[in-house]
């Protein structure tokens, strides 16, 4: 029996620029979510503590404007080349590692997707552990399904908290021929250490909307919209 080597293996973080085009708001851009709320308050185990219903709060909103906006070109484009991959159009392997909370790549088709810093259509309870689907409000006396305790939390991963999938992203990564990042400012760990520990046997990749500010450790930087240059990467993997 003959085994099927994929010629490459790409690796793809994705960060909120690749879903601000959708509608959703990044973090850290001037009009970005930090603009409004303290990180802090919101994004912290210690702010969840002080103030449950604002985090709730915070999380029911944007999971509630997550339903109003749907997957764009740089989605559909990821789930393309997953697809190519799959048909045997492409010769490569696939995964996307995003630390977006939202489903767009889901929603897009991709189907290879971990999401380090959790779900946003998800809530966990902090005293069973069970994780469920979750599309409506959430506050601080919702029962939890399963146990029935009011003690449920976002299923997300906070500051000072551990994110999610680390050792199959850890494989990937130290197998990877290709690292590409899309729509992320690089300035959150472990993930911003991602391209320093690839460097050495992967060709590095940076997408973003502006150009870096400081030299970086990518090889070939793609400067402008998501939408744009997503397509365009992938149009020019699949004709090679
Ligand atoms: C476009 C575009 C368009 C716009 N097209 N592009 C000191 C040194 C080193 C580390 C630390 C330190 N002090 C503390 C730490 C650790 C800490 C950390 O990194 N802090 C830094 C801020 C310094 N990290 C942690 O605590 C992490 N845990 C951890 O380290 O545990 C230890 C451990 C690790 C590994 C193994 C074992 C143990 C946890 C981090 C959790 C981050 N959580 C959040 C919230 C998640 C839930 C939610 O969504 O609410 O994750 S914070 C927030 O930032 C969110 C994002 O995923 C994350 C990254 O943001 P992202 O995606 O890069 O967005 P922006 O807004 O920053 O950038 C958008 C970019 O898009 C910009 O560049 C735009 O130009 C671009 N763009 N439009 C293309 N159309």
């Amino acid at each position: 029996m003959t085994q099927h080597h994929p010629a490459e293996r790409i690796v793809v973080l994705t960060g909120a620029g690749i879903s601000r085009e959708s509608g959703l708001e990044t973090f850290r851009d001037a009009d970005g979510l930090w603009s409004r709320h303290n990180i802090e308050d919101v994004c912290t185990p210690e702010g969840f503590r002080r103030d449950p219903m604002l985090v709730d709060r915070f999380y029911n909103g944007r999971r509630a404007e997550l339903a109003g906006v749907q997957p764009n070109a740089a989605h559909l484009a990821l789930a393309e080349l997953e697809r190519a991959a799959h048909d045997g159009r492409w010769n490569g392997e696939l995964l996307i590692v995003t630390q977006n909370i939202d489903d767009l790549h889901e929603r897009a088709g991709s189907r290879n997707v971990l999401h380090m810093h959790g779900e946003l259509r998800r809530v966990r309870c902090t005293s069973c552990g069970a994780t469920p689907e979750w599309l409506d409000d959430c506050l601080p006396d919702t029962p939890c399904p399963a146990c029935h305790r009011p003690t449920l939390r976002p299923d997300v991963v906070w500051f000072g908290e551990v994110p999610l999938h680390m050792d199959r992203i850890q494989t990937a990564l130290a197998g990877c021929d290709r690292f590409v990042t899309i729509g992320t400012s690089g300035t959150v760990y472990p993930a911003a250490g991602f391209v320093a520990e690839v460097r050495d046997h992967a060709e590095t990749v940076d997408i973003n909307l502006d150009a870096p500010q400081i030299p970086t450790l990518f090889d070939r930087t793609l400067v402008g919209p998501a939408t744009r240059m997503v397509p365009q990467w992938v149009t020019e993997l699949l004709g090679a």
